[in-house]
């Protein structure tokens, strides 16, 4: 198998990481909008109200809600042919549970559509980037409360029909797979999924279980529904997975690597397999969390499994094991490996655990799988000259890309596109940062939130046009 001539090169942002204008054209108050920047080992502060004095980066985002003609065309100008965005929820339906829908921002995402198509950029649109609006979590206490499940149903069809003709991608989640009642969550990640804090949860397993089980089951209706309003359109889910390698081969060690790997794939299962595994029931029940599974639910599952995967790609980690000295310190608390380098904030750089990862998920499925996110957060310095050099993220990215091209083109594995994340700098979604940045374009904004928002193309920006119009075989750096 080789790429193919429509393989998709691009990358992916999120509304409430880019949008800024939080408060404009009837958008009501989202989960992001009361979270503070932090910084490596500093978590980002989760408020109950808006105070004066504080930033909050979501507000100001990048300015990309009245710049994003700017920053489209800059990134046409890279050849990309995808770029994957997010609906602000909170933009359509101000409180979630509103009557009907606000026009200016069904109109905004029309626009912002309308401009990619414009260069021949296939959008691929996420329905639920982290962006819930704050009075679904308030009064009904998010998505532990079918009732939610109701509104993004509502949400998701309005959109359907707004961009009916213009979207055929679609990602009716991003990332829920980090809901997981069997592992000590931090604030931040239960936050950015639901909108609750893990400390403040009464009872965290069965809480965590009820809402993996209803987001899971909100993606299905999701797709399910996408395929009746167009039958044209691609619908599939993103999931944040890695590669969980065992410290040693120690059998033991291996299994429980498995273990913990494997837990990141029930709602794959669930999504893919037209059914809720009954083997989480089952471990649900031994550990005393009550679900059940409807008629009208289990129709659900059989008649709304995905048309792809969507995979995001960071790092791997190690797994825990009994008598281990140091504490879990990768991306989602597993161990570092002592193989590989890791990143300024401490995420491992795996190359070859994309190609693994590729393999393995697509042995399991055999769907076609997405690339959605992959990148380096790094510090970024201009020169004198106004150049900014980056062979870091070059050097990344490229090793990334070329573990891609041997799943696809030894492994047989059918991917069918690379999208870096945030291809322009953006908030970081952990830290809240300016300054931990992926872009191929500089945006002048420090993590004050100051600078002139101007944009700038740095060295990879023109490497990864070379990368796109070579398809692909073009992946070396010419540093000159
Ligand atoms: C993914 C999220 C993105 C993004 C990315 C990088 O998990 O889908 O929203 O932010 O991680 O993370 P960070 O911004 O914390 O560096």
């Amino acid at each position: 198998m080789k790429l193919k001539n429509d393989f998709l090169w691009g990358g992916s942002i999120a509304a409430h990481q880019v949008e800024g204008a939080w408060d404009e054209d009837g958008k009501g108050p989202a989960i992001m909008d009361f979270v503070t920047a932090g910084e490596y080992g500093q978590a980002r502060g989760i408020h109950e109200s808006i105070q004066a004095d504080v930033r909050y980066p979501s507000h100001t985002g990048i300015d990309f809600y009245h710049r994003y003609p700017e920053d489209i065309k800059l990134l046409a100008g890279m050849g990309i042919n995808a770029l994957r965005i997010s609906i602000d929820w909170s933009r359509i339906y101000p409180q979630g549970d509103d009557s009907t829908p606000n026009k200016a921002g069904i109109e905004f995402y029309q626009n912002l559509v309308d401009e990619l198509l414009k260069y021949k950029i296939k959008p691929i649109v996420t329905l639920y980037h982290f962006e819930m609006p704050i009075n679904l979590v308030r009064k009904y206490g998010s998505w532990e409360n079918k009732k939610v499940i109701e509104y993004y149903l509502r949400f998701c069809e309005t959109m359907f029909q707004a961009l009916k003709g213009r979207v055929t991608h679609w990602v009716t989640f991003n990332e829920m797979n980090h809901i997981d009642p069997q592992s000590e969550a931090s604030d931040i990640f239960t936050y950015i999924i639901a909108g609750l804090k893990y400390s403040e949860l009464t009872n965290k397993k069965q809480t965590l279980a009820n809402i993996g089980y209803n987001m899971t089951l909100a993606s299905c209706a999701a797709v399910r529904l996408g395929h009746k309003i167009d039958k044209h359109n691609e619908i599939g889910c993103v999931f944040g997975i890695e590669p969980v390698y065992a410290v040693n081969s120690d059998p033991d060690n291996v299994l429980t690597a498995f273990k913990q790997m494997d837990r990141d794939f029930y709602q794959i299962d669930a999504m893919c397999n037209k059914k809720f595994p009954q083997y989480k029931l089952d471990e649900y029940k031994d550990q005393g969390i009550n679900l059940a599974v409807s008629a009208e639910d289990a129709q659900i599952f059989k008649e709304g499994s995905l048309d792809f995967i969507g995979m995001n790609y960071y790092a791997s980690s190690v797994a825990n094991y009994a008598g281990a000295s140091e504490k879990g310190s990768a991306l989602f608390g597993g161990l570092q490996n002592t193989f590989l380098p890791v990143s300024k904030w401490g995420w491992t750089i795996d190359p070859v655990g994309l190609r693994y990862l590729l393999n393995y998920t697509y042995r399991k499925y055999g769907l076609p799988i997405m690339i959605t996110e992959n990148g380096l957060g790094a510090v970024d310095e201009i020169s004198a000259d106004g150049r900014i050099q980056d062979p870091y993220r070059i050097a990344y990215l490229s090793k990334h890309i070329q573990e891609m091209k041997k799943a696809i083109e030894i492994d047989q594995v059918n991917c069918i596109g690379y999208l870096t994340w945030g291809p322009i700098d953006l908030v970081s979604a952990t830290t809240g940062q300016m300054s931990k940045r992926y872009g191929f374009i500089y945006v002048d904004i420090d993590d004050q939130g100051q600078g002139t928002a101007k944009r700038l193309k740095k060295d990879s920006y023109y490497w990864y046009q070379q990368v796109i119009a070579s398809n692909g075989t073009e992946i070396q750096y010419d540093s000159k």
